[in-house]
């Protein structure tokens, strides 16, 4: 097989059985974008226009519920319409981390009852395979999506090297559920094809002051991300309309990359 990384997102399809994989692809190349948007902002009003400006230029939005003030079950009940109204997939940044036990507890209960509404989450793999069977257990009845945390975009992080190889391991464990991975660049043999969704991504900055390290778009999916994540380089800027123009500005960015990677001579 063609390596995913200079194949088509269309082509990848027939690699996939994982439904919130396939409909992410599909989503992806139906909207033009690799851009996935990260919501990290604490109020429901600010949230839900952020997500309104982003929405047509994104096949992803990535949300940290708990960051939010006056959380309540009105604002998934929006976020949901806006993922209908825009056509894009929800990504809940949860980072699991526990015995399967608890993880099945956090995914599926709670205030949030993530597993309901997020057709993607993530986990680290600290605890071993049985956070994968755990949150498998929840979310593979209701066609979620697994992402391991297999690299971080933070300074000194701890995920390199036997770490990063050791999910890649655990994933070949649960490949009807774990769909791909959060690192840095491509992860995986020649024969696998696993989605590289990748944070850390930034036009004109380096990093922020807590150790964030930032690349831009074309260097990363050069390097194999197949999703680019952007939290504030989309939505510091400000009011709706620059929240907006930005998101379209890294939506072609990432676009323009993929197509320079997989040989595609035109861009939007
Ligand atoms: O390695 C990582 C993994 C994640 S999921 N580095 C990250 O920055 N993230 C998340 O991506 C982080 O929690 C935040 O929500 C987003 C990056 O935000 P930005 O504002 O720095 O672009």
């Amino acid at each position: 097989m063609t390596p995913p990384h200079s194949q088509t997102y269309s082509s990848r399809l027939s690699n996939h059985t994982n439904p919130a994989a396939r409909a992410l692809l599909q989503c992806i190349e139906r909207k033009r974008s690799n851009l996935c948007v990260s919501v990290d902002v604490s109020t429901k009003a600010r949230f839900l226009e952020v997500v309104d400006a982003v929405g047509p230029s994104v096949c992803l939005i990535k949300t940290h519920m708990d960051i939010l003030e006056d959380f309540d079950a009105d604002l998934l009940e929006q976020l949901q319409a806006l993922s209908k109204k825009h056509d894009f997939l929800i990504f809940e940044d949860r980072k699991f981390a526990d015995i399967g036990n608890t993880v099945v507890l956090q995914y599926s209960k709670g205030t949030q009852r993530i597993a309901s509404w997020s057709h993607l989450t993530n986990a680290h793999i600290v605890p071993g395979p049985g956070i994968i069977s755990g949150l498998a257990s929840v979310g593979l009845p209701l066609g979620r999506g697994l992402l391991l945390l297999a690299e971080m975009s933070s300074e000194g992080t701890l995920a390199r090297g036997e770490y990063t190889d050791a999910a890649v391991r655990m994933a070949r464990g649960a490949r009807e559920f774990v769909v791909g991975f959060i690192a840095q660049r491509r992860l995986g043999e020649e024969g696998e094809d696993w989605l590289i969704l990748t944070p850390g991504v930034q036009l004109g900055a380096a990093g922020d002051t807590m150790g964030q390290q930032y690349n831009t778009p074309s260097k990363v999916v050069g390097e194999g991300a197949d999703v680019i994540i952007v939290g504030r380089g989309v939505y510091a800027k400000g009011g709706k309309e620059e929240v907006r123009a930005e998101a379209e500005r890294y939506r072609r960015e990432g676009w323009a990359a993929y197509e320079k990677r997989v040989g595609i001579h035109k861009s939007t």
